[in-house]
């Protein structure tokens, strides 16, 4: 069976779910896929017009958690959730953690930092302290030992990946400071670029992030 991955791959949540089927050696395709338009037919595939989604022989899955479950299930070698229930339940929290308390909470700020948008003073406070929340909470889970959830790369270290870099460099940004810098993200993201999955998703990140770039110019 053929799984199709569809996005971009400038998105860190289609980096999530790319590395976890590089990290697995599943085969898969790639269908470019842009967001930010309302076409019937994107809507069909992914409801809320979001990426990524996976296109399975049985039909469309959005929501990144869905697609990397289903992905474990279909393709069970090389397994990124521990078979232990409680071990299991610990990596997704602190996906949960990274993604809801951490990433969805820096994306009100993304506008101002990516897109040329402003946004407003309140909106920055009030992320400001509910960043700080998040981090503390995560950074009380997550062990660094040498992966994010203990001595397994998991699906923690494929969010971890995609997502933390991209909220340090916006807060660094906006607020002048890494509300990330307790953490030991350096050295934890040094050693994860040694993995060549890691090198090909940042390549193709940079690659499509330079197109979104050039896109969004010859839109202005
Ligand atoms: N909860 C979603 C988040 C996905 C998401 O926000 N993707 C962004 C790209 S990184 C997107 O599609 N944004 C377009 C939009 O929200 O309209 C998931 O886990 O898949």
């Amino acid at each position: 069976m053929t799984i199709k991955l569809c996005g971009f791959s400038a998105s860190n949540y289609y980096n999530k779910i790319k590395l976890q089927l590089l990290e697995k050696a599943v085969p898969f395709e790639e269908e470019l896929v842009w967001v930010g338009n309302s076409e019937a037919a994107l809507l069909q595939r992914s409801p809320l017009g979001k990426v990524p989604f996976l296109d399975t022989p049985e039909g469309p899955i959005s929501e990144s958690m869905a697609c990397a479950e289903y992905i474990e299930t279909v393709f069970p070698r090389s397994p990124l959730l521990p078979s232990d229930p409680y071990a299991a339940a610990k990596v997704r929290e602190l996906i949960i953690y990274s993604e809801l308390h951490i990433e969805l909470v820096a994306r009100q700020l993304y506008p101002e930092a990516f897109f040329g948008g402003k946004v407003s003073d309140g909106t920055k406070e009030r992320t400001y302290k509910l960043l700080v929340k998040g981090v503390a909470g995560f950074a009380k889970l997550a062990r660094f030992a040498p992966y994010v959830a203990g001595p397994q790369f998991t699906l923690a270290d494929c969010a971890a990946i995609a997502h933390l870099p991209l909220v340090a460099s916006v807060s660094k940004m906006i607020y002048g400071e890494d509300v990330l810098a307790a953490l030991p993200l350096k050295n934890y993201l040094r050693s994860m670029n040694e993995r060549a999955t890691v090198q090909k998703v940042n390549a193709d990140r940079k690659a499509s992030t330079e197109l979104l770039m050039t896109l969004s110019a010859s839109k202005k």
